[in-house]
């Protein structure tokens, strides 16, 4: 009998709708919307002996806080205040090395953003919060060992927010937001297989040497997120030697991607000996991805999942990118009963 795999999602992780995204073509509809969940619920919720969702109870700020500046956070709560279909584009992004800059006026939020891809509205927080609720109630339960794997359905996604500033889609780093409750129980290996470098994560463990952080993506010297994800960081002061990226060409196949997993993401994360894994799980590397040129196809997150689950280790699912809906439920499945089905043999 295989064990059901617990899944996490709030209904308010919908709320959140940004119209638009601003980018290199102009105005685009925006690829990160409520539909993405509803697409993977729809696939898990037709598999109830393999799969249970269930919803947090509580909103946890104070590990957000923990994580994220309360500046931050607290732009995010002045965004509360606007219209129902009103939403804040920075538009200005000051250069200089001013400290505290208000919070309260939503005409600084160039300040603690990085792109003009993710818009404040009025709901941005509330769905943040239970995104990042799902990443906790999932890493709470490998830590009870009520099960060996779980998926937290986060949705905004986190891995490009930064303990001061957001971005890339992301407002709140859900991953690391397990991943700093996680540590307080034992060490951390981060794989992030989303299509773009995980650079919120890579930026929030840099200087931890009990959070190892690693991350296989599209090379960022032409794509996002540019100005990192290189090899060479390798992390700083006693982060030194836990930070390891490892960018791959643009096309890359699922073949290509595997292997470079096992070559040297794994023995990476053997060396380092965790007492939980956690994978930022992205599917923008699909073959049909709309954004992205990776080449990997639904069998290939089997695979995935199974190099991962050889691991044999408490593990954490927390969603990030993967914007193709017709095939994002399948491949979620994937990965996650990939997973499962090498645990525990
Ligand atoms: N219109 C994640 O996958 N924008 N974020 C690039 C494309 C940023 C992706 C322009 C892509 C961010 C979580
Ligand atoms: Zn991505």
């Amino acid at each position: 009998m295989k064990p059901i795999i617990p899944v996490y999602f709030h209904d308010d992780q919908l709320l959140f709708h940004p119209p638009y995204e601003w980018d290199k073509r102009g105005y685009v509809p925006h690829p990160e919307s409520p539909e993405r969940p509803k697409a993977i619920l729809k696939v898990l919720n037709q598999f109830p002996d393999e799969f249970k969702v269930s919803s947090p109870e509580t909103q946890p700020e104070d590990l957000a806080h923990q994580v994220h500046v309360s500046h931050l956070l607290r732009l995010y709560n002045i965004a509360e205040t606007l219209e129902e279909d009103a939403f804040f584009f920075p538009t200005f992004f000051p250069k200089n090395h001013q400290t505290n800059v208000d919070p309260e006026n939503l005409n600084n939020t160039g300040f603690y953003c990085f792109d003009t891809s993710t818009p404040l509205g009025k709901h941005t927080y509330t769905s943040a919060l239970w995104s990042a609720a799902t990443a906790t109630k999932a890493a709470q339960c490998v830590l009870s060992k009520e099960s060996k794997l779980s998926y937290a359905l986060t949705r905004p996604p986190g891995h490009h927010a930064d303990k001061n500033y957001f971005g890339g889609y992301c407002y709140l780093n859900n991953a690391a937001i397990a991943a700093s409750l996680l540590s307080e129980h034992g060490s951390v290996a981060i794989v992030d297989i989303d299509y773009h470098h995980g650079d919120g994560i890579q930026s929030i463990f840099y200087y931890d040497c009990r959070v190892l952080t690693t991350s296989v993506h599209a090379d960022p010297t032409n794509r996002f997120p540019y100005f990192s994800g290189f090899a060479s960081e390798i992390g700083l002061g006693a982060g030194e030697g836990f930070n390891l990226n490892v960018p791959l060409p643009y096309e890359t196949t699922g073949e290509s991607f595997l292997n470079a997993l096992t070559t040297i993401i794994i023995p990476k994360v053997n060396t380092f000996n965790p007492d939980f894994l956690i994978i930022a799980a992205g599917f923008d590397t699909y073959k049909d991805d709309p954004l992205c040129d990776f080449k990997l196809e639904t069998d290939d997150y089997t695979k995935i999942g199974n190099v991962l689950g050889q691991l044999d280790l408490p593990t954490v699912v927390v969603q990030e990118g993967g914007y193709f809906l017709p095939a994002l439920g399948d491949n979620v499945k994937a990965l996650l009963c990939g997973i499962r089905d090498k645990q525990n043999k």
